[in-house]
């Protein structure tokens, strides 16, 4: 984050003294019309299962493409000279275009990966209404999650850029590892924050991490720049992901717009179980029982 502000500081003579959101209000809108069209299906049942989320209304935070375009606000360089024939105007709206397909690509895969958590978890709500398998079945889920992870690989393939592809395609094969982990049954791991961390890096973390280092490499940063937009999105993805942890247990279903308390419920030790662990010991016990008897889940709130 230092970095960045850095070159922001090095950039540009004034400070920004908007808010930030109101610099890419007008391309979100624009985005959530773009993966409308973007995950429209052949067949009437497929269709209506891929666009559930992307109906109006239920689009989400849009916390990632946020971010995304953010990021691209700051790294893209306009070169202070005279325009020559608007050649300088149409490479930064080519740019900028590639870099909205990042976003747009970004979405599609948190959606598809939110498809299969639900399927994972049995989930009964998302996003304030009913999740997709519960609204249609675990089949059709599984397959609109497909569907969309596919239509994410057509668009990543259009931007003709290897390296980014690699990341974007490597953030799948990490999506997948942290949720095998999340299912680890050996209690040594479970009650280990090194692991929690690892898990969370790639189970939330690298999406915005890889797809923050692709807004930096299309802007033809620098590997040094690359590394540090990889590192900020690390780290705001971890934290997302450890907010994420707290709400489950202090958040309400209208908060979250799906049931609280879901993570322990199914087993899940998150953060702020490990820090109560660290604090009182005695809870480890209770840990290793597990949570199937929904008294354990009141004795360990008890030591929140
Ligand atoms: C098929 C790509 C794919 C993956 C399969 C199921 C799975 C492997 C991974 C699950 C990863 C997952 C759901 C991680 C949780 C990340 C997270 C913090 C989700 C909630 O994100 P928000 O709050 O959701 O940004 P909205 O609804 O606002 O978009």
């Amino acid at each position: 984050l230092h970095g960045i502000r850095h070159q922001i500081h090095h950039q540009s003579s004034s400070v920004i003294e908007l808010d930030p959101f109101s610099l890419v209000a007008d391309e979100l809108s624009i985005l959530a019309k773009r993966l409308r069209s973007m995950v429209v299906a052949e067949v009437p049942k497929l269709a209506s299962a891929a666009e559930y989320f992307f109906k109006m209304g239920v689009e989400g935070k849009r916390f990632r493409p946020t971010v995304l375009l953010l990021m691209a606000t700051a790294l893209n360089v306009r070169v202070p000279e005279p325009l020559h024939d608007g050649v300088e105007d149409a490479l930064a709206t080519e740019l900028r275009t590639r870099q909205q397909c990042i976003a747009e690509i970004t979405e599609m895969i948190h959606v598809a990966s939110l498809l299969h958590d639900d399927v994972l978890d049995d989930a009964d709500t998302r996003r304030g209404i009913g999740s997709l398998n519960f609204v249609m079945g675990n089949k059709l889920a599984v397959l609109a999650g497909d569907f969309l992870l596919s239509r994410a690989c057509v668009a990543l393939a259009s931007l003709k850029n290897t390296e980014v592809v690699t990341l974007l395609a490597t953030v799948v094969e990490h999506l997948v590892t942290g949720e095998t982990m999340q299912m680890t049954t050996s209690s040594d791991q479970r009650c280990s924050m090194d692991y929690y961390m690892q898990k969370t890096y790639y189970k939330t973390a690298s999406l915005i991490s890889n797809s923050c280092k692709a807004i930096a490499l299309l802007a033809g940063q620098t590997a040094e720049v690359a590394i540090l937009a990889f590192d900020y999105g690390k780290n705001l993805g971890l934290a997302y992901q450890l907010i994420d942890d707290v709400l489950d247990f202090t958040g309400t279903s209208a908060s979250l717009g799906k049931g609280s308390l879901s993570d322990i419920r199914h087993g899940i030790i998150t953060a702020p179980i490990l820090f109560a662990m660290e604090e009182f010991p005695q809870l480890r016990t209770v840990v290793e029982q597990g949570f199937e008897d929904s008294s354990n889940v009141d004795i360990a709130l008890e030591y929140l």
